[in-house]
């Protein structure tokens, strides 16, 4: 028997990794599977092209995926996809006003909320500080491999744990959210893009890249974050009704 459908206004998701061994494919998968919505919005880093740069890794999972995208985009939902810094490939496109058949292409566009609120919608790797110098950069592809790593002794370690029925346990999130200097770098981002939005007479900022989810206000300014699909399988949508609300999918695991 199929699953009763939930049905929102908008769905907003980011750093889906496709490409990368640490997506969550199959959970994405099924919320998409699971839901129908009106506009469907996909904030950057939905493919991973610098880690397929290196090596090219494609498992069935990850093209259910987008064949989910694409029949949304086909039975009436309108997909929209904004560029991040691992699918750069598309800003280019975006800039020429391309689009993915039906899918619109973006660097950034904006979104009409029912709360009355008008939101910018950006990946926000602009307002990253590691972004913004060679020097960072640099660190950013080193921090990518590490975060590779700990990603894969991650999963063999919760394979472990799972023997024993102990709940899993995030690793690369606890080393990310531990150190003091993470804590500062992401109010730092935060603090940067929201301020961005609210000189350019927005009420309110949809990003993702941080893969912090996150519904809160900084001064006047709305902040939601749509976390990721590597760690935190989460989903900001917005209801019929106008109220936001932050999904974490993660069933059982
Ligand atoms: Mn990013």
């Amino acid at each position: 028997m199929k699953e009763a459908q939930q049905d929102y206004r908008a769905v907003f998701i980011s750093d889906t990794h496709l490409g990368f061994k640490g997506a969550q494919a199959d959970h994405l998968a099924h919320f998409l599977e699971s839901h129908h919505s009106d506009q469907l919005y996909l904030v950057g880093d939905i493919v991973d092209g610098w880690r397929m740069h290196r090596k090219v890794y494609w498992p069935r999972m990850h093209t259910l995926v987008i064949q989910n995208l694409l029949a949304k985009s086909n039975n009436g939902t309108k997909v929209h996809y904004v560029a991040g810094n691992h699918d750069e490939m598309f800003r280019g496109w975006a800039d020429f006003g391309f689009s993915l058949g039906n899918i619109a292409l973006y660097n950034e566009t904006e979104y009409y909320g029912i709360d009355g609120k008008r939101y910018l919608v950006i990946h926000g790797d602009l307002f990253d500080d590691l972004m913004r110098s060679k020097r960072g950069r640099r660190l950013m592809s080193l921090g990518t491999r590490m975060y590779d790593v700990l990603l894969s002794l991650d999963s063999n370690v919760n394979q472990v744990l799972s023997l024993f029925n102990i709940p899993r346990q995030s690793i690369a999130g606890f080393a990310k959210r531990r150190t003091k200097a993470a804590v500062g770098y992401m109010l730092k981002y935060e603090g940067l893009l929201s301020e961005h939005a609210r000189a350019n007479q927005y009420d309110g900022v949809i990003c993702g890249h941080i893969h912090t989810p996150e519904i809160k206000d900084i001064g006047e300014t709305r902040y939601m974050n749509c976390g990721d699909w590597v760690e935190n399988c989460s989903a900001l949508v917005e209801h019929h009704d106008g109220t936001w609300e932050l999904l974490k999918w993660r069933t059982g695991g």
